[in-house]
């Protein structure tokens, strides 16, 4: 078979988009400027905890081109913001779930906790002004590790949340655990630390609010990845006002990972304050403020045990897991390390009992929430590091002790509750052994260390749930919203198609992809159809981009639209051929009378529809214009195996990935090159947490230390090798396209992949556990405290 022809699925198109990338010509949120538009600054909190006692903003308000200073004061009657999913207690209880006020009110909770909007001419003016508001602050003892603030005698960060504690939350067969275990001829155990990160998309979060009194209605420019459930949240939940009075508006982003799909205070308040001040209000953030105010991500805190049996044939699993939420449930924080965590903890393993225990806690930091693979890199760590301890304290290979256990049958019931429908992981590990050309790596070390170098291989054969919905089932784990996606295809006379989704774009190339999907589809050159998304006012509705969802279940809501499109192409058709709607067929963009040669193009049925008395429109409503709404019936479950290998310099304690093979099953794929780029993007993220980037809060202060790149080490391409990556496919069984997601697997697997040949390395200079990330000082120190020991 040929390469696929230009612009249609299958083929690795150059990206729509990047022209104007390229060229400057995008429209990112700060490019936006209403006439007459103001600028916002944040007073934020200096204090990890503190009592407000007075706030006196006369001195601020009276300076240069001030123009509104608003405090948690001003914002009485404003309900805070919600968390979008409930989780319920091992104690049969709702989550703790304690105000998250959109300014603070009565008490500061982290530092960077927004105390006062100040609102000016010009950016510098705010600044000066909100450095001339006076708060007069009541210190107190704060805690910032997950850990301490539940142990008795923490400081209490809020009233309706008892010993620091948002809930304990069980899933698994305890008792069912607890005799595996009793039966098990050898146990491995560990306890892992996922270091909580620091997003640092490339363009910081920024918002721009105008008030149009001609209507009363609201303009929201945002940096987000999910404009229709932004405003549903910011109208019906916090701020109270009329949904179609709102326009969100998510224009080109640059970049989320996660933590622009939240309602956040600043674009709330700044909506809020629009009216008050009558004129439009920017923001944008700096950096510094994106390090203390961005929702961070991952870390956990978790104790786990493998029971095996005599043939190293996993038996049960039990995990305890201590999550951080921070200072307030950010949107979706509490489904993060629960839902996204625990029900992927049998990875791609036949383990057929397992038991997890989660407790979430608050501390005075900022809120944790999603963060490329959200829960799924944290199981894949837990997982993948206790299997390769597990073949460490066996003295059976990596590969061998994971192929024992490999689940081969599909569809596959979990203990943890989902269900995969397909999947093939001894290909994968095969192909990825070949790339990584395990064979000769005994070779490499030897000659590795007649260099004084130790090298290591480690493996990570991960699994991941994405596509997030179905909404039933999600809505039964307690989702407070549906997680269906919505796609409209709206072809014009001349045939051109323009697509709107509810899918949001912000560097994942939907643009091309998309109209590689409908082109196919229709047969119809990829040139002629536009995809729009992020925009409240021209899309009908959607959920956003997040969870590696967008292709899967934003892409099929398309494929159902264009259905609709087709099935009434064919009425048209029939009619038009004199022929029965049943005897025409569809291919190639042409409709044709099955077994004759008379046929007529898509462009002739679109200018038709238009031209309703040339066909009977007493039964067929004019126009070619379809929606769908597309609710899936499963998460999709991509999966496959990265290997990673290792050099270390035992005398500088510095890491270097010499080679990174990564084999992964998206089902089918609609763009290649697109896809290897989301999986270079994921690796290096991986790779970034695993070896270099760390958030790190002073234990006494809950000062933020790594507030800046000086002390948040991002990586950079001298960091990554050049990748290998190939896929192999097993077609997803339950949406058309047999697509599954690929944006987040590289983050998924690389920590684990590279901690395993971490301590694979320096298994033979006696170093028996190190924690993320495996930089220079924490690998050298390990290495001389095994020499001591
Ligand atoms: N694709 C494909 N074939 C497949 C799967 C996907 O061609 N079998 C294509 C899709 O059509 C899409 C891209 O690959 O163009 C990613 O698709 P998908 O896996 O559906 O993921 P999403 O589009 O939903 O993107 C979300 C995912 C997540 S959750 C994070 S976090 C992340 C990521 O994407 N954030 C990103 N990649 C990112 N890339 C950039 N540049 N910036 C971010 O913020």
């Amino acid at each position: 078979m040929g390469a696929p022809e230009q612009g249609v699925i299958g083929a690795s198109v150059r990206r729509k988009e990047d022209y104007r990338f390229l060229t400057g010509s995008g429209q990112f949120t700060d490019d936006v400027n209403p006439p007459n538009h103001t600028h916002a600054v944040f007073l934020r909190s200096p204090h990890a905890h503190a009592k407000i006692r007075k706030i006196d903003t006369a001195k601020a308000k009276g300076m240069p081109g001030v123009v509104g200073i608003f405090t948690g004061a001003d914002l009485e009657g404003v309900n805070g913001l919600p968390c979008g999913w409930l989780i319920t207690g091992t104690d049969g209880k709702p989550m703790n779930e304690p105000p998250h006020p959109v300014l603070a009110q009565g008490k500061v909770r982290y530092v960077g906790d927004q105390v006062a909007i100040v609102i000016a001419d010009t950016p510098n003016q705010a600044k000066d002004a909100a450095e001339a508001i006076e708060v007069d602050y009541e210190v107190l003892p704060a805690v910032v590790n997950c850990v301490d603030a539940l142990k008795p005698g923490a400081p209490q960060i809020h009233d309706g949340a008892p010993g620091n504690k948002c809930y304990t939350w069980a899933l698994g067969d305890k008792a069912a655990v607890d005799a595996a275990f009793a039966k098990a001829a050898h146990v491995s155990k560990l306890d892992i630390v996922n270091n909580r990160l620091i997003p640092n998309a490339i363009e910081p979060r920024a918002a721009v609010a105008s008030f149009s009194r001609s209507d009363d209605s609201y303009t929201l420019y945002v940096s987000n990845q999910n404009p229709h459930v932004e405003r549903l949240l910011m109208t019906a939940f916090v701020l109270g006002l009329p949904e179609h009075k709102v326009r969100v508006i998510a224009p080109d982003v640059g970049g989320g990972f996660g933590s622009k799909i939240y309602l956040y205070g600043e674009e709330t308040a700044m909506v809020w304050a629009s009216k008050r001040v009558n004129r439009p209000i920017k923001w944008a953030a700096e950096r510094s403020e994106s390090f203390l105010s961005d929702a961070h991500g991952r870390d956990h805190v978790t104790h786990v045990e493998l029971a095996l049996d005599k043939d190293a044939k996993f038996l049960a699993m039990r995990v305890h897991t201590t999550a951080a939420m921070g200072a307030y449930l950010s949107t979706f924080a509490s489904c993060i390390p629960t839902i996204l965590y625990a029900t992927l903890l049998a990875g791609q393993y036949t383990t057929p009992v397992i038991y997890a225990e989660v407790t979430a806690s608050f501390t005075n930091t900022a809120p944790v929430d999603a963060y490329r693979g959200a829960g799924r890199p944290e199981a894949t760590y837990v997982v993948e590091r206790i299997v390769h301890q597990a073949g460490v304290d066996l003295g059976i290979p990596q590969n061998e002790i994971r192929r024992r256990n490999f689940i081969r049958t599909f569809p596959y019931q979990t203990p943890v509750a989902l269900v995969y429908d397909t999947g093939d992981y001894d290909q994968t590990l095969d192909e990825a052994m070949k790339m990584a050309d395990v064979k000769a790596f005994p070779a490499r070390q030897a000659e590795a260390a007649k260099r004084g170098k130790l090298r290591g291989i480690g493996y990570a054969a991960y699994i991941e749930a994405c596509g997030i919905a179905p909404s039933a089932v999600a809505g039964a784990l307690g989702a407070r919203a549906g997680l269906f996606e919505a796609g409209e295809v709206r072809v014009h006379p001349t045939g051109s198609v323009t697509v709107f989704t509810g899918s949001h774009s912000h560097g994942q190339g939907h643009e091309t992809t998309f109209a590689q999907v409908v082109a196919s589809k229709l047969g119809i050159p990829f040139e002629n159809v536009d995809i729009v998304h992020g925009d409240t006012g021209r899309v009908l509705f959607g959920m956003g981009t997040y969870g590696s969802r967008s292709l899967a279940v934003g892409g099929t809501a398309i494929v159902k639209a264009l259905d609709k499109i087709i099935a009434k192409g064919k009425k048209i058709a029939a009619h038009l051929l004199e022929a029965a709607e049943s005897d025409i067929e569809f291919k190639d963009g042409k409709f044709s009378v099955a077994g004759t040669d008379k046929s007529k193009t898509f462009g002739e049925i679109a200018l038709t529809a238009y031209v309703p008395h040339n066909y009977p429109h007493d039964k067929l409503e004019p126009g070619l214009n379809e929606m769908a709404f597309y609710d899936p019936a499963n998460f999709t479950f991509p999966a496959g195996t990265h290997i990673c290998e290792v050099e270390i310099d035992p005398d500088t304690g510095v890491v270097g990935i010499v080679n990174f093979s990564a084999c992964d099953d998206f089902g089918n794929i609609i763009n290649p090159m697109i896809v290897e780029g989301q999986v270079h993007g994921g690796l290096t993220q991986g790779i970034g947490q695993a070896l270099l980037e760390n958030c790190v809060y002073d234990k006494d202060t809950g000062q933020l230390l790594t507030g800046s790149y000086m002390d948040y080490a991002m990586p950079r391409a001298d960091d990554v090798p050049s990748f290998k990556v190939g896929t192999k496919v097993t077609p997803c069984t339950h949406n058309p396209l047999g697509a599954k997601g690929c944006g987040e697997a590289g983050a998924i697997g690389a920590p684990a992949a590279l901690m395993n040949a971490v301590h694979d390395a320096l298994s033979s200079a006696g170093v028996k556990y190190i924690d993320m990330p495996a930089s220079p000082h924490r690998v050298w120190s390990a290495i001389q405290s095994a020499k001591r020991a």
